[in-house]
């Protein structure tokens, strides 16, 4: 390993937290879908900052925003209005649908928001008693890191050693519609929180029509249905929402990441007057969500979505990537699934390790991409990748097979 590189990497060991164990690289620029280290080598980025980086590293635009609006206001805590936070509300409840948006910073608050909602919305308007509400969520899931979220987390990894947990979550299996009948006969049920696609447990993609049956299911019972479309939203499935592609309007719609094309932390929950008023001043807020500088970003992040068509091209280079790497016919490659430019593979070899390996190598070969629960490989670059980007890396990915020829 280069000194540059080795350096940087044993001062995080000494003075870091050791809550990750990254790819041995250590990034310094980005532009578009590219990604260069310190020891001045080029990466197509595939992992896209967990689907924040959509509109690319380093957007023009966004960042030309990001920039003039640091030097106006930054911050002025809700205490007070700001003259940007109007645009943002304005512009992406009539983007998404929406009478109000709530802002947040992270993903995870932006799901504790919603969940908060759902509770308040289900005393207050449901007519459940008092800190009886419960909410179903599914196995698999990934909604953020919290004390709360993993409370309903069916990985250990993701709770060991972190209880006690809170109380008041159902869970059933993903994609499975008798089950979610079967609980939504409970009266206590207020909510159903999915994610359209799951993201860490693979992308793994539900069967055509769970997400609209589920939603209907939901409306039967006057049960909220909450869609968390912080990684699968914001063009990345082909869609500007992953639950578009089944024409469902979730009652509360989660969105993250991308909302800032990578720039900074920026979340936000949007529901109807109905739901969203439930909640009154001084019982919920952040000390960041909706400063001036997000919302001129979140704005100018969403604008490029729209503007650069964004979900088509998503559209168009994830089939054109799927169907590449199935016709590559590698037997080490037993499935690729996905929809837009959120796919993965799953590696099938006697090495426990082969997905790993098969990370390293494409590092080398010039594309970063990272295993996700041993065996899954997710691809997923910046929605503006053009065809030759593409070309290019999927001959690095069949390069970089060669090093599985075997399977077992
Ligand atoms: C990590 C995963 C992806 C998310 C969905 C909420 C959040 C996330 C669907 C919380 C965040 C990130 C978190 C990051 C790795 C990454 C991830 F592997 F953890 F699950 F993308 F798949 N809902 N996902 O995907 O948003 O609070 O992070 O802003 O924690 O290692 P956040």
């Amino acid at each position: 390993m280069a000194t540059k590189t080795a350096q940087i990497i044993e001062t995080e060991l000494k003075f870091g937290a050791h809550n990750y164990s990254p790819l041995p690289v250590v990034l310094c620029k980005g532009s578009g879908v590219s990604v260069w280290d310190v020891e001045g080598k080029h990466y197509y980025d595939f992992l896209s900052g967990y689907s924040a980086l959509n509109q690319g590293h380093c957007h023009p635009a966004i960042i030309k925003a990001l920039i003039g609006q640091a030097q106006e206001l930054t911050l002025t805590s809700r205490a007070f209005y700001n003259d940007k936070l109007s645009e943002f509300e304005e512009y992406a409840t009539s983007l998404f649908g929406y009478d109000k948006l709530l802002p947040m910073n992270s993903g995870a608050e932006a799901v504790e928001t919603a969940l908060k909602l759902a509770r308040k919305w289900a005393y207050k308007v449901k007519g459940i008693s008092e800190n009886q509400a419960r909410i179903i969520t599914v196995a698999d899931n990934f909604h953020g890191r919290t004390i709360n979220i993993v409370s309903f987390s069916t990985d250990a990894t993701a709770t060991r050693d972190f209880g006690p947990f809170v109380s008041g979550y159902v869970s059933i299996p993903y994609n499975d519609i008798p089950a979610l009948a079967k609980a939504l006969e409970d009266e206590l049920i207020c909510a159903f929180l999915v994610e359209p696609i799951q993201g860490e447990a693979g992308v793994v993609v539900p069967d055509d029509g769970y997400l609209k049956q589920a939603f209907d299911l939901c409306k039967s019972r006057n049960v909220l249905f909450i869609a968390d479309e912080i990684q699968t939203g914001l063009s990345r499935t082909g869609k500007l929402l992953a639950v578009h592609h089944e024409q469902v309007q979730p009652d509360i719609l989660i969105l993250g990441k991308a909302l800032s094309g990578g720039t900074l932390p920026i979340s936000a929950v949007l529901a109807d007057d109905r739901i969203m008023l439930t909640i009154k001043p001084g019982e919920h807020g952040s000390t960041y969500g909706g400063n001036p500088l997000a919302s001129v970003v979140a704005v100018a992040s969403l604008k490029v979505l729209v503007e650069e068509n964004l979900a088509e091209n998503a559209e168009v280079m994830g089939q054109y990537f799927r169907e590449a790497i199935r016709n590559m016919q590698h037997p080490a490659v037993s499935e690729v699934r996905g929809k837009g430019l959120l796919n993965a593979i799953v590696v099938k070899h006697a090495d426990e390790d082969a997905a790993y390996k098969l990370c390293k190598e494409m590092m080398h070969n010039g594309l970063l991409a990272k295993p996700t629960h041993g065996d899954k490989i997710r691809f997923a670059p910046p929605l503006v990748i053009t065809k030759e980007q593409m070309d290019e890396c999927i001959g690095i990915i069949q390069k970089s097979l060669s090093i599985l020829s075997q399977a077992e």
